[in-house]
């Protein structure tokens, strides 16, 4: 199997390599971890530990515990780190192969160190992913479990993790099982009178559309509307503080964040770059954006030219918030830039902010025609008042009230939404072509063999190597 340049899986017949990474993020941490896994990983690991008690049989390590002892540099016999390793035997490890983890102090220099031994052993460094993917290769994890350890290292949020954990154990392929089936029994079917065109007659074309959509197609379309209810809990959502020049954004992105990110200041046009940061609400991952102002009026000034690109990357922010929350200065009178700023935000989900509630309101929520559909709170950026109520109502407006998914359900990522998408419209055109009879079998068996072939793509059976490479190359190296 390969791609491009790149061997992805070991062709059939050929011994796996061995494989060496730095498994803990870099920089300097508490411990650091180098993974070894392939046929040479136990050689590799006795040969660079030296355990601080004898082991009751020599040359023979105790099996997945923790081991106290050193990495020697071999050569000079040195030690180069105190370490805890541990011996996984195939095919109880991670990868299902031989493996070794030495867990050392967590300093750069240190982890290099080691790593560059277990290079010097005979192993090449593992490539992004690459651990996880000799785990599906070895059938440990199935195509959509091993996606779901990517997103288990990449959720932000409570509620990413959980679902990310629900998808490790295998909750979407589950679900996905009885439509691979429903897909199949059909297309059984369907060859079966295209091989023998005498029973051609008896194919029932409505009972066998009918099977379809009850046994594939329902149930498919139900984990993508659930994907699409819920997706925020899964993907976490971006909501961009829009608003005109000092409303109060940066004081509300602050307070919001609960530390000092964004300058604040009594002059208008104080922010320019659009500023990102997470932000959890009540356990939903966000990406919360501070923008320059927007509105007419903030053309003024010697910076006419930078305030502009500023409100560019500000509506740019803007088009592609999930939610946008609009910030109004409720001390002062609603100006043309305001209405303007509304005008913006119309159309889509968000959310309005009566800013600085400390001060003497200028306008009520009722009579200054706001428009409908749009929930207004008063807030105050500098006491905090209101804020726990903005928070949950972001909350609400982002899942659209909907509750959290149950533990142990999984929910299909992006990428594996648009496979089941296309096998979804795939086998609704062979179910519409299958009702109507007239139709030649050839066209419904193409329509089939379509579906599972993009249901392939996230349940892993019969994937092409492409899809494999795509899913594994946004892994880090050392998962
Ligand atoms: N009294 C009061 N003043 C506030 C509040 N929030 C912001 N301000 C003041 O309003 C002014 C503008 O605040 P910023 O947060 O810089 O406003 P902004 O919308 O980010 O402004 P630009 O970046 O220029 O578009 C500052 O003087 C803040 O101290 C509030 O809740 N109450
Ligand atoms: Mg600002």
């Amino acid at each position: 199997m390969t791609t491009g340049s790149t061997r992805i899986c070991p062709a059939a017949g050929t011994p796996p390599d061995t494989i060496t990474a730095v498994s803990t993020p870099g920089g300097q941490g508490g411990i650091g971890i180098v993974r070894i896994s392939g046929p040479l990983a136990w050689a590799v690991g006795l040969a660079l530990f030296r355990p601080s008690r004898p082991w009751p049989e020599p040359g023979r390590p105790p099996l997945r515990r923790l081991l106290h002892g050193h990495v020697i540099d071999p050569s000079v016999g040195e030690p180069v780190d105190e370490v805890l390793c541990a011996f996984f035997q195939a095919p109880h490890s991670y990868t299902t192969q031989d493996s070794v983890e030495l867990q050392g102090h967590g300093g750069p220099a240190a982890l290099m160190r080691v790593l560059e031994l277990a290079l010097g052993q005979g192993c090449r460094l593992a490539r992004p992913g690459e651990f996880t993917l000799r785990a599906y290769v070895g059938g440990r994890l199935a195509l959509d479990q091993a996606e779901a350890v990517a997103g288990l290292i990449a959720a932000q949020g409570e509620m990413e993790a959980r679902l990310a954990l629900a998808g490790l154990a295998g909750g979407l392929g589950r679900r996905l099982a009885p439509v691979r089936q429903g897909l199949l029994a059909v297309a059984a079917a369907v060859e079966a009178a295209i091989d023998f065109p005498e029973d051609l007659a008896e194919l029932d074309g409505p009972g066998l559309a009918r099977t379809l959509e009850e046994q594939a197609l329902a149930p498919l379309a139900t984990v993508l509307e659930e994907r699409a209810r819920r997706r925020v809990f899964a993907e976490g959502a971006c909501v961009v503080l829009a608003g005109r020049p000092n409303a109060g954004k940066s004081s509300l992105f602050n307070a919001l964040l609960g530390r000092e990110r964004a300058i604040v200041h009594h002059l208008a046009g104080t922010t320019r770059d659009a500023l990102e940061e997470p932000l959890l609400l009540e356990g939903l991952a966000c990406r919360l954006v501070d923008t320059a102002g927007l509105g007419v009026g903030a053309a003024q000034g010697a910076c006419a030219g930078l305030d502009e690109l500023g409100r560019q990357a500000a509506r740019q922010r803007l088009s592609q918030a999930d939610l946008s929350l609009v910030v109004l200065d409720g001390a002062e009178p609603l100006t043309a830039e305001d209405r303007e700023v509304l005008a913006q935000a119309a159309g889509r989900p968000r959310l309005l902010a009566v800013n600085k509630s400390d001060l003497a309101p200028a306008w009520g929520l009722e009579e200054a025609g706001l428009p409908a559909g749009a929930p207004a709170l008063r807030v105050s950026a500098h006491t905090g008042a209101g804020l726990g109520e903005l928070v949950a109502a972001l909350k609400t407006a982002l899942t659209g009230g909907q509750p959290e998914p149950p533990p142990g359900e999984a929910l299909a990522n992006q990428r594996q939404a648009l496979a089941l998408e296309r096998a979804l419209a795939a086998g609704q055109e062979a179910a519409r072509l299958l009702a109507r009879s007239d139709q030649p079998v050839e066209l419904v068996s193409l329509e089939l063999e379509e579906a599972l072939l993009a249901l392939g793509e996230v349940d892993g059976q019969g994937a092409p190597d492409e899809v494999i490479e795509e899913i594994f190359s946004k892994f880090c190296v050392g998962k």
